[in-house]
């Protein structure tokens, strides 16, 4: 196999529809979300082979959850567990700004641990995706992070983070060393500078990124595009013009555009205009994973209409 290996906590998305405060929502959607499995569904929409693997309770959110990743031609591994499915509450206070409640601790995906990833399956793969999300949900979690990445490591797989710091599950004093930790492990990262400067020198946070180790550094930064230091050279690039509808995913679209054609043997200048295609066309649709690109709408949004 050559293509993106992830794994993580994917949960049952409530989303109130429209824009404004929960209370005064009408009606919700029921979707899935999670940003391993967001960036696993980008990168099969663009035409790469993606494996997710996660823990899912015995109902029908579980259920939904695999059945919407194989529709989406993501390899599923879902393991039944005795826990239930985690699930999110969102709404959109702004078209900008989403808020959201979590309702998983000692779900089915917080249960992940070590010896759930298959160490050949993993070695096998063109890259490993991880993020700092599944880390904070439970020891085990974390374990298996950190021992996948390890197992990548010694198979000459290399491994992408992203650092996804989420407040509503750890402080940023408990996150901050660990994050670092996995940054240093890493070849690829992807970080905000928000959240770099929770572990690195906010001066100029590329580099400060690479001196920890990683050879491709790449920094969103949201409406400002992103910026990157990538085997020593710098690149930045500005978002493209879009009616944003919705912001959640984008940054899970960006990395599977940088990844997918990382896996495609494209060169980094490439990647990164993958990725501010597929960011910018995921934040015109509602939902984490709906509005992933493929590569022939990326073709009509490099046309500057996403309309056609
Ligand atoms: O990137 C979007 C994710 O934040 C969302 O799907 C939820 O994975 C998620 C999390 O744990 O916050």
């Amino acid at each position: 196999m050559t293509g993106l290996f992830t794994f993580g906590e994917t949960m049952g998305l409530v989303a109130a529809d429209g824009i404004g405060p929960l209370p005064y929502a009408r009606s919700f959607s029921f979707g899935i979300g999670g940003a391993e499995s967001n960036v696993a569904v980008g990168v099969a929409r663009l035409g790469g082979e993606a494996t997710w693997l996660g823990r899912v309770g015995p109902d029908a959110t579980g259920a939904l959850i695999a059945e919407r990743l194989g529709a989406a031609g993501v390899r599923t591994l879902a393991i039944t567990d005795d826990s239930f499915t985690g699930l999110m509450v969102r709404h959109r206070r702004s078209a900008q700004f989403a808020q959201v409640d979590y309702h998983r601790a000692g779900s089915a995906g917080s249960r992940l641990s070590p010896a759930d990833v298959p160490s050949a399956e993993l070695s096998a793969s063109g890259v490993v995706h991880v993020t700092g999300i599944t880390p904070a949900l439970s020891e085990t979690a974390r374990a298996a992070v950190f021992q996948s990445i390890e197992t990548a490591r010694a198979a000459g797989v290399p491994v992408s983070v992203d650092v996804n710091y989420r407040s509503k599950l750890w402080s940023r004093f408990d996150a901050a060393p660990v994050l670092r930790d996995l940054v240093s492990r890493a070849d690829v990262v992807f970080a905000s500078p928000e959240e770099a400067e929770l572990f690195v020198d906010p001066q100029d946070v590329p580099a400060a990124l690479a001196k920890l180790g990683p050879a491709e550094v790449i920094v969103k930064d949201g409406a400002r595009g992103c910026t990157a230091l990538i085997d020593g050279e710098r690149h930045a690039l500005p978002v493209l013009p879009v009616t944003v509808i919705d912001p959640v995913g984008a940054g899970d679209a960006f990395v599977a555009g940088y990844l997918a054609d990382r896996l495609a043997g494209a060169p980094p200048a490439d990647r990164l205009a993958t990725a501010i295609a597929a960011g910018a066309f995921a934040v015109t649709v509602p939902g984490d994973c709906e509005g992933a690109p493929t590569r022939a709408e990326l073709a009509a949004l490099k046309g500057d209409d996403v309309r056609r």
